[in-house]
Formats: structure tokens, C-alpha cells, sequence
């Protein structure tokens, strides 16, 4: 298929620093807003996504109990280095470029497939059931290679204008007890699978279909997620809620802290206290009038959950 819009990986006359002189760069907007989604970019150095990827590791090592709810959903409330990772400046040059100046950063997440993995997340839309406009850029970003091979995502162009028809079920994709939307009938003739080296930033629409298969290399298949919303934006149901990264807070979202440390229990208990003044979040679906919200969360707050 071919690159959208020449966008494909940057050469040294558009490398993503060249375009913080222009960070409205027509194209790359142009290209985002007809395709759904941008060929891998190279945005952080090899020392920087080393640096990432140990991060993520010391933590798994000193704390492997608490990786698999740390690393979910709002991952960006636990950890302030994931925050420096999504404040990284030519990440937020190029996210400016594709929802402009005033940037809410309202998830983020690790999805780790070890060597072998079964693990899949189904085609679907991200914003399938609870509409965000104008939509959400996601930004994923690969601390290792990402390839059809190893489980890597495969996007469906030009499918961000609508939400296509989809059933809710739950699944256990990385989670205990999730409710997702997965697509009826993807047209899987336009799947478009993608190669990321470590660095690479995939940027897509979080309204394109998009999935992953399993891992069958020997090797870890790592990404960090991020959603990107403008701040202008309004969901369809109930209020959402993330970190203001850049420019005007313009009241549409709740305002979230930002960590202070390498997963405090203060910040888990904030984490808590975020979902459960806004249940509606995009990701974990909108809830009836008293419904209990469930997210991966400590052992000590587990308790509390339904
Ligand atoms: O990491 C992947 O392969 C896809 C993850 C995803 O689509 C999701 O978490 O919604």
C-alpha cells in the first residue's frame, strides 16, 4: 500500500525536529486526517527507548506483583517517567501538528506480549462506545520492534469517519473482567500490517480499526500507548478526564494529577479516586446509574472492586 501522504518514515529534510519550525505541518495533518493513521516515525533516539525499556523493567524486577495493574489503563497516574516519556518534545511537536495546541493526555497504557504470547486484541474502534470529537490521536509507541510476527498492530486505513457495527463482550485480552467493542465485519482486504523499530511512534485515529495478533517470536513485543486528546473535545456520554500536557484547560474534561514518583500509593489512590469520579472513560466503557466501575488496580483496592 502505499505511504500515506509520503509520510512514511521522515528522510533528514522532514525529520520530525525539522517540523518544529512548522509544527502545523499541512501534510502530515492532511495525511493523518484521510488515512486514519501515519506510517511508523522514528521520535525517540535509541538511547532514549533503552532508557524506556529499563525503566519498565526495574520496575517489573522490584515489583513483579504489581506490573500487570501498573502498567494498565491510566498508567500515566503511577508513574512520572511514563509522563516525561509522553511529554517527550518531538512526540508532543507531532501530536500538536495532528490535534493542535491544547493537549489532554487521557491514557496511557503498556501492552507487553511475551515471547510466545497468545495474547490478541480483536479488531475494534477505541472510541466504539463512548464517542470523543474531535477524535483522540493514539500514539503507539514501540520499545521494541513491532512486526506481524511478534503480535505487532495491524491498522484498517480510512475506517476513522464512523463507527462501525460491533458486539460487547468480555474478554480476558491482557485484563481480568474487560468489556470491549470488537468489530462485526472488518474489511480485512485493506488490513494494513505494520513494521516499527524500536523508537518508532505509530500515530493513529483512536476511531480506526486496528488489532494485534500473537506473539510467535522468541523475542518481547513492547509498546506504550498514549492518547492524545484535544482539549476542545466532548464525549457522547458522561465526562472523561486526563493530565493537561499543553496549552488551555477549556473545562470540557476533568483535570487529572500528575505522579509523583515510581508508582506511590498515593498516586494509586488517586488513580482510584479519578475513575471514580469519571466512570465514563472511553476505555472502560460507560456504566449505568450505580454500576461499579472495574479496573486492574492494587491488591489492597482489588478488594473493593465488584
Ligand atoms: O498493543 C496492541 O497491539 C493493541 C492494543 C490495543 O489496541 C488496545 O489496548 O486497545
Amino acid at each position: 500500500m502505499p505511504k500515506p501522504g509520503g509520510f512514511a518514515r521522515l528522510g533528514p529534510n522532514n525529520h520530525p525536529m525539522a517540523m518544529q519550525q512548522d509544527p502545523l505541518s499541512d501534510d502530515l495533518r492532511a495525511a493523518f486526517a484521510r488515512e486514519g493513521y501515519l506510517e511508523p516515525i522514528p521520535v525517540f533516539s535509541g538511547p532514549e527507548i533503552a532508557a524506556l525499556r529499563e525503566r519498565m523493567e526495574s520496575f517489573e524486577r522490584r515489583r513483579p506483583a504489581d506490573a500487570a495493574w501498573a502498567f494498565d489503563v491510566k498508567c500515566n497516574l503511577l508513574f512520572d517517567w511514563v509522563v516525561a516519556a509522553a511529554r517527550h518534545p518531538r512526540l508532543l511537536t507531532l501530536v500538536e501538528a495532528l490535534i493542535g495546541p491544547d493537549i489532554l493526555l487521557t491514557n496511557g497504557v503498556f501492552r507487553n506480549k511475551r515471547p510466545g504470547s497468545g495474547l490478541t486484541y480483536g479488531w475494534h474502534q477505541d472510541m466504539a462506545r463512548v464517542q470523543v470529537e474531535p477524535a483522540v490521536a493514539i500514539a503507539f509507541i514501540a520499545i521494541t520492534e513491532s512486526t506481524p510476527e511478534n503480535g505487532g498492530v495491524s491498522i484498517i486505513p480510512r475506517t476513522h469517519r464512523s463507527i462501525a457495527p460491533f458486539s460487547v463482550t468480555t474478554t480476558s485480552e491482557g485484563q481480568r473482567r474487560r468489556t470491549v467493542a470488537r468489530v462485526i465485519d472488518p474489511p480485512l482486504e485493506r488490513v494494513r500490517d505494520l513494521h516499527a523499530a524500536p523508537g518508532d511512534v505509530v500515530f493513529f485515529n483512536a476511531n480506526t480499526i486496528h488489532g494485534s495478533g500473537p506473539n510467535r517470536s522468541g523475542r518481547l513485543r513492547s509498546a506504550l500507548l498514549f492518547d492524545y486528546t484535544p482539549a476542545r473535545a466532548r464525549q457522547s456520554v458522561g465526562t472523561g478526564s486526563g493530565q493537561l500536557l499543553q496549552g488551555r484547560d477549556l473545562g470540557n474534561f476533568g483535570l487529572e494529577p500528575f505522579p509523583g514518583g515510581d508508582c506511590r500509593p498515593e498516586d494509586a489512590a488517586a488513580r482510584r479516586e479519578v475513575f471514580r469520579r469519571y466512570p465514563d472513560n472511553p476505555l472502560l466503557g460507560p456504566h449505568g446509574p450505580g454500576e461499579p466501575v472495574y479496573f486492574p488496580d492494587a491488591p489492597e483496592f482489588e478488594a473493593l472492586q465488584g
